[in-house]
């Protein structure tokens, strides 16, 4: 009799440690297919191991340091033909024949076994999300993780946030951060916008005044935050990230399975180059300052001028950026080039006429078309804002379209891929409450329904059977009014958890009430846990 009051004493000891496992069907983004199969529930705890094929070393330190901070359950990890006994395995497996799309998944529990099987690293880090949002969000010296079959892929290849770190910059470790958010949510490419009129923020070792001089303003605009108020003061402002702080974050994007896209934008959006090189510019001989105030001022913003030096700067810089950066894709911005300045330099339409360019819209081509052939010997291929298209160019360019559905489907319809970014819902520097007393954004109104229930292919794709030029989509982050890292926070969460779903989740298996029903019960805790701000109060504001 004492035995078996012993037992029951342990029963009630170890069900008081047991985290309460959540339930497949608050994963967001939805998967594909979830089954719980209903089945005694696999243990995990402190004797637990990950065990990982040679592909996923990397995941499975990744995965080890995830546990320790959501349950603070500290896992060894062997290796697959260590034999763990009689404890819970959970193990990471190379699979290319059940796991037979790119970035696909399955997670299987049951027995003493957890599996998770993909082709690819992606994949890999998809399906440890998934197993991470079947864990509770606590501390459990013990966890009954449930019996689940769940094979998942994406809707899109290209899932996309950007980030502006020239109207304000922020620590590396915020953007490790940032990348973290990335990967829970599934999404596989950081657009880093590294360069503007208000910032150079990228070390070029063969023009260094780009930092010394560009990455520096003489002030800067900060928005208010909930109560910090709006200031315009004239404080020295700027930074840049060295090229070994950019290997770093490139390293920690791919273990995570993300791909880092720089942009240097050119021809407009330079007046942070001119401050450094005048004798890039239409105007050498003024005295021109990195800019210290946003919008596009045309008669303020300086731009590239087609000359010799600059078209040497240009090859040099990219070629530079092509040997730090893996990403087969480098952007090369493109967009709201004023022309005004062209138009006035003698020099430049002389080079015109040179060269057989009838308007300025066929210079910013040429200039496209230079930067594309220099990255090409780098065996890089270029994005550009959809003004890249003013031109004539080859398909191999990659639009990405901040206007309407209508450039997407013009670029489509010439047969280039496309990134969907419209400023109408997916620009989240846009207000995202109707609260009169809500942090100080940027001109439109994009609320989370709206974005939730965009759709990245227009119909008109779909009836002439062209949306497999459509890539994918992207959130985009201008951070004039976002001037710390909360801030940003505030202004993508939950927008960005909203885009995660529309761009991995078959729109058949959308729902805009049960999204927020999971992100009412799964997600908002998750902020919560992460330190990170959010906006919590669309039920009421929106
Ligand atoms: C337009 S769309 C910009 C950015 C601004 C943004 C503000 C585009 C490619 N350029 O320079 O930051 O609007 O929303």
């Amino acid at each position: 009799r004492w035995l078996s009051c012993l037992l029951g004493l342990f029963a009630v000891v170890s069900f008081q440690c047991q985290g309460q496992a959540p339930l497949a069907n608050n994963i967001v983004p939805r998967p594909v297919s979830f089954n719980a199969t209903g089945e005694r529930p696999v243990t995990i705890d402190r004797h637990t191991v990950i065990l990982a094929d040679a592909p996923y070393k990397a995941q499975a330190e990744y995965l080890q340091a995830l546990l320790l901070d959501q349950c603070d359950l500290g896992l060894a990890i062997s290796t697959p033909d260590a034999k763990p006994g009689r404890h819970t395995k959970i193990q990471l497996l190379h699979d290319t024949i059940e796991a037979n799309r790119p970035e696909m998944y399955w997670l299987e529990s049951g027995g003493p076994v957890i599996r998770i099987k993909a082709r690819d690293v992606a994949g890999m880090v998809h399906g440890i999300q998934t197993f991470l949002q079947l864990l509770p969000l606590q501390k459990a010296k013990q966890v009954a993780f449930p019996t689940v079959e769940i094979k998942d892929y994406p809707r899109f290849a290209y899932r996309g946030m950007h980030l502006d770190v020239s109207r304000h910059i922020f620590p590396v470790d915020f953007l490790k951060k940032y990348l973290d958010y990335l990967a829970f949510h599934k999404f596989n490419n950081f657009h880093w916008h590294l360069t503007d009129d208000q910032g150079w923020r990228l070390e070029i070792k063969s023009y260094p005044k780009l930092t010394q001089i560009g990455s520096w303003r003489n002030s800067t605009l900060i928005g208010h935050f909930k109560d910090v108020p709006v200031r315009y003061d004239s404080t020295r402002y700027g930074g840049f990230y060295t090229q070994d702080q950019v290997r770093e974050i490139i390293a920690y994007a791919a273990v995570r399975g993300i791909n880092v896209i720089p942009e240097i934008d050119i021809p407009g959006h330079s007046r942070a180059i001119i401050a450094a090189y005048p004798e890039f510019s239409t105007k050498p001989d003024s005295a021109w300052q990195v800019a210290n105030t946003w919008g596009m001022y045309n008669r303020q913003n300086n731009v590239l001028a087609p000359n010799p030096e600059t078209f040497k700067f240009l090859e040099t810089m990219f070629q530079e950026v092509a040997d730090l950066f893996p990403s087969p894709y480098i952007h090369i911005g493109g967009d709201e080039c004023s022309k005004i300045w062209w138009k006035a330099s003698s020099s430049t339409q002389a080079f015109m006429k040179a060269n057989g360019l009838k308007d300025e819209k066929e210079l910013q081509t040429y200039f496209i078309k230079q930067v594309s052939g220099y990255l090409a010997k780098k065996n890089k291929k270029v994005v550009g804002w959809h003004e890249i298209l003013e031109g004539e160019l080859d398909t191999t360019a990659v639009v990405m379209n901040w206007g309407g559905a209508a450039e997407g489907i013009a670029a489509a319809k010439r047969h280039h891929p496309v990134i969907m970014t419209p400023g109408n819902p997916l620009y989240f520097d846009n207000y995202q409450s109707k609260n009169p007393q809500d942090s100080l954004a940027i001109h439109g109104y994009n609320p989370l329904e709206a974005v939730y229930q965009y759709n990245p292919v227009p119909a008109e794709l779909q009836q002439l059977r062209l949306q497999k030029y459509i890539l994918g989509a992207q959130g985009n982050v201008w951070t004039e009014y976002m001037g710390s890292p909360a801030k940003v926070e505030y202004m993508v969460f939950p927008r960005m958890t909203a885009l995660s779903e529309v761009l991995w989740t078959d729109p058949k298996q959308k729902d805009f009430a049960d999204f927020k029903r999971r992100l009412k019960t799964a997600i908002l805790p998750r902020y919560a846990f992460w330190g990170s701000a959010y906006f919590g109060d669309f039920e009421r504001w929106t």
